[in-house]
């Protein structure tokens, strides 16, 4: 979780130095829940993300220089540089910037892993703006109806973009998975360890061919939507701030342990920064 937050911090500063061109979508907040969810992934499984995609990919595969080389447009990025922040395909993860435009093709891995007989579990993160798009719905209908095994990691951040989520939202989150039979289990939590044990029961319903299943985790983004967009009120930011995922953690580690940890993150980031900026 260090990790993905000062690799985050770094984006945003190599953005304000102008190394880096276009947008990016920081997770800083909601690292406990990709750290969670990867724990209980085998190599098989499949993730698929969203525009905030950056702390899915390094807790799934702590692939940070291609990610890096990536975004800053260099050919050693894992897509050679064209997919940039947004579109990442990599084995085993893909993301898109598309809202909801990755759903059915998380199902399509899934249905693919049940024609084959393998165990394999797709998961897709998507925000709480994203149970706007229709397409989600009609994803939906069919994992349902097949029993397709599929998880939807739905992080609630409670803000799409600059829009509450009182403005966004009719009916309830979980109504919109319950309308199609599909479990959900909900939990309001920056803890890692609380959602790593949540996370792995749905991990281990869905291998075991419970159909799909959506994990619903209510948690705050402590950053602007992309760069600099962020119309929230200051208290709620900073109330959050008293919560966030680090903080709580850290709480479990003795000083010398933080600064140890603290320590490997920065040298391992300064060495993968070093790498990417001399790249070609
Ligand atoms: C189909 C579509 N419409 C609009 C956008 C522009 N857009 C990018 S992110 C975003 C808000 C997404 O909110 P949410 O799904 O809650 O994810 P979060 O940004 O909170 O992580 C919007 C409107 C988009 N990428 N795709």
């Amino acid at each position: 979780m260090r990790f993905i937050r000062r690799f985050e911090e770094t984006l945003l500063s190599l953005f304000e130095e102008g190394v880096l061109n276009g947008t990016t979508h920081a997770c800083i907040g909601q690292e406990a829940d990709a750290v969670a969810v990867m724990e209980h992934l085998v190599e098989e499984d499949h993730v698929f993300s969203n525009h905030r995609c950056h702390g899915h990919y390094l807790a799934r595969t702590g692939d940070a220089l291609g990610l890096l080389a990536e975004i800053m447009g260099k050919e050693a990025g894992m897509c050679r540089g064209i997919g940039g922040s947004q579109h990442i395909c990599a084995p085993g993860f893909k993301s898109n910037g598309v809202q909801g435009g990755i759903v059915p093709a998380a199902a399509g891995i899934a249905l693919a892993g049940q024609l084959d007989g393998s165990r394999r579990v797709s998961v897709v993160f998507i925000g709480d703006g994203t149970l706007g798009e229709g397409l989600l719905y009609e994803t939906l209908n069919i994992a349902a109806l097949w029993r397709l095994p599929l998880l939807v990691v739905c992080e609630d951040n409670q803000w799409a973009q600059s829009t509450p989520i009182e403005a966004n939202l009719a009916g309830s989150m979980p109504g919109r998975f319950e309308a199609f039979g599909i479990p959900v289990r909900e939990i309001d939590s920056t803890d890692v360890l609380e959602l790593r044990a949540a996370a792995g029961a749905e991990v281990d319903l869905v291998r075991g061919g419970a159909g799909p299943r959506v994990l619903l985790i209510h948690t705050y983004r402590l950053c602007h939507h992309s760069k600099s967009d962020d119309e929230r009120p200051a208290e709620e930011i900073a109330a959050r701030w008293a919560v966030e995922p680090l903080l709580v953690h850290g709480r479990r580690l003795r000083d010398d342990e933080r600064r140890i940890v603290d320590g490997e993150v920065e040298t391992a980031l300064a060495q993968v920064v070093a790498t990417a900026r001399a790249l070609r």
